[in-house]
């Protein structure tokens, strides 16, 4: 929308209309609450045809991609995703993760979620921006947000769990509440946001672990992201469905990532489901059942470890999330754990300097390196991927960390 045409700011002036949000930057336009009365088809259709207004969009709720929090596992600091997904390997008994990196070597990534609680010790926050009326990027009243930071950066310290990345720079980019819902419009501020910011803040990764209805604008919002050579990666969503049935999932700039069962950080599906109270029953080794999918091969949909993931969670928030005994960490499971372990890859591509052209997008560097990995080696993958496909649901390869 062209917010500076003659008639746009008569549009708020219209009785009953209430301007709720202004969106400037490279989506520009307005979030209007309508009255009943022009809550029609035919109002919409003519707010469309207004010749200032490019497109109109039914504003959706974007909520948080858990499917799963199973009681007080047993804490281990064996990150079994991170095993899997070649970010950690053992040595005899060694575990040998990535070096921990520091704000001056790695670059940035932002988390755009529930908020990052800036008081963990596992977490390092580098900065953020809240999008909701809390005020606070460094709070995280849910708790999805901080679980989804300690996958990507939990620190290398001896305690509690450790991040593909440890000690990467994390930017809370916070529009869901403490409910874990939130808005298209939401969204589609903090992308723009990015689009603005990113860069000089160093970001060149942002991770939406969120889902809600399709649109179309938020998918514009994000291709002004990846022009900026900004890696987007984002859940495929926990509705068992199509990932081309919400978004963020169904927008062709971003790097999808479906959600698979692995409890031993092995291939094989030898592993038994844990059996603490609530625990997921997905057999090891096999696409998590929850997992949106592709219709077809698709070469922007890869799989990563997301059933019964342990991670960080704010101390305030142990209750509902049920903490192990190791302190504020829990076990969650959702396309919202997966995504995080990819988001961990993009980083370390462009930490390697195999991803660093300045205006150039992990997002195909890191398909093609999975796919090799994946082809290279078929038996490592999981009942549901490509070289063991079911019919008509497509996972993707797993992602195998090469960088
Ligand atoms: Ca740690
Ligand atoms: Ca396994």
């Amino acid at each position: 929308m062209d917010l500076s045409a003659a008639g746009a700011p008569v549009l708020a002036q219209v009785q009953g209309v209430m301007e709720v949000k202004r969106l400037r930057g490279a989506v520009r336009g307005l979030a209007l609450q309508l009255p009943t009365s022009l809550n029609t088809p035919d109002a919409v259709a003519g707010l469309r045809s207004l010749s200032f207004v490019e497109d109109v969009e039914r504003e959706g709720i974007v909520t948080v991609q858990i499917a799963n929090v199973a009681a007080a596992g047993v804490p281990t600091t064996a990150p079994i995703g991170l095993l899997r997904t070649g970010l950690a390997r053992l040595e005899g008994n060694d575990l040998k993760v990535q070096p921990t990196v520091t704000n001056a070597t790695s670059v940035s990534i932002a988390i755009v979620d529930t908020g990052v609680d800036s008081k963990h010790p596992d977490i390092l926050l580098a900065g953020g921006k809240d999008f909701t009326p809390d005020n606070d990027y460094g709070l995280d009243g849910n708790g999805h947000g901080t679980h989804v930071a300690g996958i990507i950066g939990a620190l290398n310290n001896g305690a509690g769990v450790v991040g593909a990345v440890p000690g990467a720079p994390i930017w809370s980019l916070k529009v869901l509440s403490a409910s874990g819902q939130g808005t298209t419009t939401g969204v589609i501020d903090a992308l723009n946001w990015v689009a603005d910011n990113g860069r000089a803040r160093n970001i060149r990764v942002v991770n939406l672990s969120l889902s809600g209805p399709r649109s179309k604008m938020i998918c514009d919002a994000m291709r002004e992201v990846v022009a900026q050579g900004i890696t987007v990666i984002a859940a495929a969503g926990n509705n068992g469905m199509e990932i081309s049935s919400g978004s963020p999932s169904d927008c062709s700039s971003a790097l999808v990532v479906t959600a698979m069962a692995d409890y031993d950080g092995k291939p094989g599906g030898k592993a038994q489901p844990p059996k603490s109270p609530g625990a997921p029953t997905t057999p090891d080794d096999t696409a998590a059942s929850f997992s949106n999918y592709a219709m077809s091969r698709n070469a922007h949909v890869v799989a990563a470890p997301g059933v019964h993931v342990l991670s960080t969670v704010p101390a305030a928030r142990c209750g509902p999330l049920k903490c192990t005994q190791a302190g504020p960490y829990a076990y969650l499971s959702g396309t919202s754990m997966a995504a995080p372990l990819v988001s961990g890859m993009a980083a370390l591509c462009y930490n390697s300097g195999a991803c660093a052209a300045k205006r150039s997008s992990s997002a195909g560097a890191l398909y093609t390196s999975i796919y090799n990995a994946a082809r290279a080696d078929r038996g490592a993958g999981f009942v549901g991927d490509p070289s063991t496909p079911l019919a008509r649901k497509f996972y993707g390869y797993l992602a195998t960390n090469t960088f």
